[in-house]
């Protein structure tokens, strides 16, 4: 993004220098901001030495702030930064807010947020491709990996296509988006919200901040979502993972799942105007996101499919759903204690194979189901599924846990996976 004027000569604390607070240092130094910046981690606070001051905020007089601009893994729940900005009287944002407040200066555009539970990453992919392919400019950022502040700025007509997390919802105050986009609530980062009431809330805020001629799309499958539909004001569209007919032609976007994720594009695409034959085009050519999914070998007439990023049970029953005979690998750091999302779909699977921390815990859990293996890691389990699978099967890492027990993230777990295959 080019340097904004609404920055200049303001004060900000940044605390987190990952990914997102090193783009948000970049952006408000170029804007001629003064910044004081802090991670815990030494070496994540080198990287900005040349551009902000270094201390941390919980020892600055931060009433002297315009703002204290911290990133989405900082747990505003219960660090302390968050009650020391609210006595400061300073507000406390994240980097959507900065762009929010950026936006008036950049060439005219339209911005598109989508959240919700699972399938954020695929809807924001495949809306970024639908508008690419209709010929308009359009820039993907956010939640997807890619800090908005760090990319590049749109030409006049240009639509921005934001992933949004409800941590990012819960650090922005203005975001005015012209298509905000709901597509389901499911219990997930319960460390983070007092219950699950304040986590939907969390992402009902996004249609909150919207005008009221600003549109809402939100598909209405489950309770909660269809709550937050009845509840907003203004243009709502709602939609359905039903309401889609035939995803024959679009092979990347099979399964229940990404039907709801398809009629969310769909509609975002038509109220910006696109014509039905490029949305076709689009949802046609859609090439998928790695580690969703993703097909990774098929090794005689066994398949192997790659769905690391599948971190809770309700993201890991789509991919049970779509295969008939399943070698599920899974496990890693639990998200819950059960698998009851997933056990409408327990007849496709073959055997389990389980990994990580939960290992014990899911085999327990699973063998009066299904034959089960317990198999610690993620390469032990792979070699054992690929024996045990006949032509015809499929191999499933899906793990319906986080990573962080064995990998540094899903996209770590995935590669491991595929290396895995790689060299059976
Ligand atoms: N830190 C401290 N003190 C603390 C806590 C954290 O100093 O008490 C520091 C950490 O050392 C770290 C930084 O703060 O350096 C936190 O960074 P971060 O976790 O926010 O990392 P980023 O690279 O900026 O990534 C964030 C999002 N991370 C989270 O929401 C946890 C990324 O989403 C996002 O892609 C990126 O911004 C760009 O927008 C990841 C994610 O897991 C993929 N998101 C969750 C999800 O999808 O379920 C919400
Ligand atoms: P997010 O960015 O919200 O985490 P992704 O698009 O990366 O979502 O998909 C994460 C996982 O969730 C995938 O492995 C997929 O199996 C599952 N998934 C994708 N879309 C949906 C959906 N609409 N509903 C439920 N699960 C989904």
């Amino acid at each position: 993004m080019t340097p904004a004027r609404a920055f200049a000569g303001k004060r900000y604390a940044v605390l987190g220098l990952a990914r997102t607070g090193i783009s948000v240092v970049d952006y408000l130094w170029c804007s001629s901001a003064s910044v004081t910046a802090w991670d815990d981690r030494e070496e994540a606070r080198e990287q900005v030495a040349n551009k902000a001051t270094l201390a941390d905020p919980l020892e600055l007089e931060l009433s002297k702030f315009d703002g204290v601009v911290v990133s989405p893994g900082v747990p505003i729940n219960r660090h302390p930064i968050a009650d020391r900005a609210r006595e400061a009287e300073v507000p406390l944002i994240g980097d959507i807010e900065l762009f929010a407040q950026a936006r008036s200066e950049l060439p005219s555009h339209t911005v598109v947020g989508i959240t919700g539970t699972n399938g954020k990453s695929t809807t924001t992919a495949l809306i970024h491709h639908i508008v690419k392919t209709a010929g308009i400019p359009t820039r993907l950022g956010g939640n997807i990996g890619k800090p908005i502040l760090g990319e590049q700025e749109l030409e006049e007509g240009g639509v921005y296509v934001l992933e949004l997390s409800s941590f990012q919802i819960d650090l922005t105050q203005r975001l005015d988006c012209e298509v905000a986009v709901l597509l389901n609530i499911t219990p997930d980062h319960l460390d983070r919200y007092e219950n699950f009431d304040a986590y939907a809330a969390a992402k009902a805020r996004l249609f909150e901040m919207q005008s009221a001629d600003h549109a809402s799309i939100i598909a209405i499958d489950d309770e909660p979502s269809r709550k937050i539909a009845s509840e907003t004001d203004g243009v709502v569209i709602q939609v359905s993972a039903g309401g889609c007919m035939d995803q024959s032609n679009w092979p990347s976007l099979q399964g229940p799942h990404n039907a709801q994720n398809a009629v969310a594009a769909m509609s975002v695409a038509r109220r910006l105007g696109i014509g039905e034959e490029a949305i076709e085009e689009g949802l046609r050519t859609f090439p998928g996101l790695p580690h969703r999914m993703e097909r990774v070998a098929d090794k005689n007439g066994v398949l192997f499919v790659n769905d690391s990023k599948a971190t809770n049970p309700t993201s890991t029953a789509p991919a049970l759903a779509a295969y008939p005979a399943i070698h599920w690998i899974l496990g890693g750091r639990a998200k819950s204690d059960d698998l009851d999302a997933c056990e409408p779909y327990f007849g496709n699977i073959r055997a389990a194979y389980t990994v990580g921390e939960t290992a014990d815990m899911f085999e327990s859990l699973l063998e009066p189901w299904m034959p089960v293996r317990n198999c610690g890691t993620i390469r032990k389990a792979t070699v054992l599924a690929a024996k045990a699978a006949r032509s015809g099967e499929t191999v499933l890492l899906s793990p319906a846990c986080a990573s962080f027990d064995q990998y540094r993230d899903f996209e770590e777990r995935g590669d491991d996976f595929r290396a895995a295959v790689g060299s059976l």
